[in-house]
């Protein structure tokens, strides 16, 4: 009898702790329009954007969570503005209904899917707002964590890769690609590649033989991302960033536009090593789509880690 009460209470236990893991996570994002540096020179355009930035904000929440959401079109912009959540469920004439400067839009969803997915701004004409920077990445952690088949990584990155159009170009040009000039990566042309790019500050950095995963979301608007490490080989890719999806040993992975995924990659242990992570279709590489991993003993110990996890 004892045991039995015993059980009970355990199972009450469980039953508690799983509901207290699933959270409601408030979310607000404001749309500014701005002029923005977009390459590591200063070079600066009129963007539209989440938060004043090149992507948006990393929002992350846990597999189960309810997003309780708020969106601010700020009162001096021009446009009108909405956001798409693809870790959302709902309504796309109510949710992502387009709202006027000065106006504010509530709503939330439950974050059911875990992965990795992009947010986009989708109001007329949604090639301009997202070819003008109006993205950025919903991380939702898998309920279960971390395991053996997805294993806890010793440093994450997130790489979203955007459209930088000619100052002007019109939003029927852009839906065409017509007056496309290069790649962004984080809101900067080689933002992370010095070897291209003498201007570039920042590398992407960690210590051999570490787990580096790297969270990509390709918010270009019409070509998709060939992704690969030179030098180097997935180790493992999920797909959609679905612990469920799982590739082992790849090369060059075709990202699709407004899609996201999961790559991993551990570079020798006994050794420092340098790989350049790669759109390897060239017209994007070599137009600054390529970023610097430096896989060396001292690497900094803060990048990749909390808030270094897309660098400014
Ligand atoms: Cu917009």
């Amino acid at each position: 009898m004892k045991t039995r009460y015993r059980n009970a209470f355990v199972m009450g236990l469980a039953f508690l702790a799983a509901t207290a893991l699933a959270e409601t996570v408030q979310v607000k994002l404001k749309v500014v329009e701005k002029d923005l540096v977009v390459d590591n020179a200063g070079n600066t355009q009129r963007m539209w954007t989440y938060e004043g930035q090149v992507p948006g904000p990393v929002v992350r929440v846990t597999q189960g969570d309810v997003v309780d959401f708020t969106l601010t079109n700020h009162p001096d912009n021009e446009q009108s503005h909405s956001i798409d959540f693809h870790a959302a469920r709902v309504d796309v004439l109510d949710e992502f209904e387009s709202i006027k400067p000065g106006k504010t839009k509530e709503f939330t969803f439950r974050a059911d899917y875990p992965g990795v997915f992009i947010y986009h701004c989708g109001s007329d004409s949604m090639a301009e707002h997202i070819a003008r920077g109006m993205y950025g990445v919903i991380i939702v952690d898998p309920k279960e964590g971390y395991s053996e088949d997805f294993p806890r990584p010793d440093r994450e990155y997130v790489l979203v890769q955007g459209d930088l159009f000619e100052a002007g170009t019109s939003a029927d040009k852009m839906k065409m690609n017509e007056g496309w000039k290069a790649a962004l990566i984080n809101g900067k042309v080689f933002h992370y590649d010095p070897v291209h790019d003498p201007n570039a500050s920042q590398t992407l950095e960690s210590e051999p033989g570490e787990r580096v995963r790297i969270h990509f979301v390709n918010a270009m608007i019409n070509e998709a991302a060939a992704f690969h490490p030179i030098a180097g080989i997935w180790e493992r890719v999920w797909d959609n960033g679905n612990p469920k999806n799982v590739s082992w040993g790849l090369q060059t992975v075709d990202v699709a536009p407004a899609h996201g995924m999961i790559f991993d990659i551990v570079s020798p242990a006994d050794r420092p090593t340098n790989n350049a992570i790669v759109d390897h279709r060239m017209k994007h590489a070599l137009n600054g789509a390529i970023s610097v991993l430096m896989n060396y003993e001292g690497a900094d110990a803060d990048k990749g880690r909390g808030d270094q996890i897309l660098l400014r």
